[in-house]
């Protein structure tokens, strides 16, 4: 084992709470459990039990608080280590009392992620399965938490190591056909090009996977758009239940880019409102409306106001014809007053591609409606996306698989040409060695420092 020493940290968040829990992890669990724990019947200790009694101070001379203690001893705990749970109040005052306690009876603090680390270290989970951990813990929608949960589950790493199958295969292939001469090493190519292309194959699919992944697990972005005075503000307003962005009817209110995060049916939809275009009055308004143009470049979809009730404008029509987002949502705002103009004056190209919704951000007429088709949209596209492969969660995977990527590209050249399968056994160890990066079969101690360092504390 690396990392001999005992570690404690309370594992709950900081607050009042009925409970509160301390972990503990290392070969001082059991002596640590048996000098702060007293339960009334003599405690037998057996892995696994729950047992309720005091807790004491490290010299046993003063009680700090009662409730329940667990014994998990190895390997069969998180970190594989003798893990010491105290289950005591849910007070930081208490909790804090215990831990400087723990220290004393020779414990030293956990570092972030450290509980985890050791989890990976000692083989009870896999790199990307610890990844997938603090996403899990991190999650803020249905659809962050599913996806992680299926990484947590494995289903990355049986992925990759059925890719890592075929190209240690497709190695073994080579390095025989290297022993021998060129006319074997004809003979062979077939099968290794095959093999390379499959799992080529199956890396581009992973790589596909993170963009969908990524906006089931961060949400997708929506920018409200549209000219001034439309209701854009009213209607970032009307979805988050609450006053975010200031509504005035003087057209240019809007400069800054306000974000409020809303989670539809699970999913979660980071709604942006922007300053009205137009041609802009003055620098500060000329900056808002650059800012609108960058974040509509980024985003996922976009919801373009247009107020129902007065004539379209120009200014309508260019925004109209000028829209680049994947998903377009048209918005008709103020059906609470006369309408103005029909939907059939939309121009046909957009009417056909895009959802048109006819809404009032003042009563909330058609706002369910607007919500409804932007879950089914976003998310239904994203939820398609991902059903047939795995999900690839972090940024961290994704630029290993296309460094793989790369590697079996360069093989399937060296393949092509069939003169030197020395090189194509090369970038075949290459594409490997960064698969076996992902799942943490391979990797250097300062990236672990660096990606379980994100972790929470106590995890
Ligand atoms: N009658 C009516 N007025 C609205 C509606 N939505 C917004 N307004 C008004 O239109 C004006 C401009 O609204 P605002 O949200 O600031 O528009 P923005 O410039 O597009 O952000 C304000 O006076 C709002 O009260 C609506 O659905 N019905
Ligand atoms: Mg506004």
């Amino acid at each position: 084992m690396r990392d001999p020493d005992t570690i404690a940290a309370i594992a709950t968040p900081w607050g009042a709470s009925g409970v509160g829990i301390i972990r503990v992890s290392g070969p001082l669990s059991q002596t640590v459990a048996r000098r702060m724990f007293r339960s009334a019947a003599d405690c037998p200790w057996e892995s696994h039990h729950l047992y309720r009694g005091d807790f004491l101070t490290a010299d046993g001379r003063a009680v700090l608080d009662e409730g329940l203690a667990v014994l998990m001893r190895k390997p069969r705990s998180f970190t594989g280590e003798d893990v010491f749970e105290i289950h005591a109040h849910g007070n930081p005052v208490i909790l804090q009392a215990i831990l400087e306690e723990l220290m004393k009876a020779g414990c030293r603090p956990a570092a972030p992620g450290e509980f985890s680390k050791r989890a990976f270290l000692n083989g009870r989970m896999d790199l990307s399965q610890a990844e997938a951990l603090a996403s899990m813990i991190a999650a803020r929608s249905q659809a962050a938490y599913t996806a992680s949960l299926f990484q947590l589950k494995g289903s990355l790493t049986h992925r990759i190591d059925s890719i890592r199958l075929k190209l240690i295969d497709a190695l073994a292939h080579l390095e025989v056909s290297m022993d021998f001469d060129v006319d074997v090493v004809s003979s062979q190519t077939p099968q290794e090009t095959r093999q390379v292309d499959d799992a080529a194959d199956g890396v581009a699919r992973l790589i596909a996977a993170y963009d969908s992944t990524r906006r089931l697990s961060e949400g997708a972005g929506v920018v409200i758009a549209g000219r001034p005075n439309v209701g854009k503000s009213s209607l970032l307003n009307a979805l988050a239940g609450e006053q975010k962005a200031i509504v005035t009817d003087i057209p240019g209110t809007t400069r800054d880019l306000i974000t409020h995060p809303l989670v539809l049916d699970g999913f979660l939809v980071r709604l942006t409102d922007t300053a009205g275009i137009r041609a802009p009055q003055d620098d500060i308004e000329k900056e808002g409306i650059n800012l609108v143009q960058n974040e509509l470049s980024r985003a996922d979809g976009v919801i373009l106001v247009l107020d129902g009730s007065r004539p379209l404008t120009d200014e309508d029509r260019t925004l109209l014809s000028n829209l680049r987002c994947p998903l377009v949502f048209i918005v008709i705002n103020k059906s609470d007053l006369t309408a103005a103009w029909r939907e059939d004056s939309l121009p046909p190209s957009v009417a056909g591609k895009a959802s048109v919704i006819r809404i009032s951000a003042k009563t909330g007429d058609g706002l369910d409606l607007l919500k409804n088709e932007l879950s089914k949209t976003l998310a239904g596209s994203a939820r398609h996306e991902t059903r047939t492969d795995a999900f690839v969660l972090s940024l961290r995977h994704k630029l290993l698989l296309e460094q793989s990527l790369a590697a079996l590209r360069a093989a399937q050249e060296h393949l092509a040409r069939n003169v030197s399968p020395e090189l194509a056994a090369f970038e075949l160890r290459e594409a490997i060695g960064r698969l076996d990066e992902i799942t943490g079969r391979q990797i250097g101690e300062d990236v672990l420092d660096r990606i379980f360092s994100g972790f929470c504390i106590g995890k």
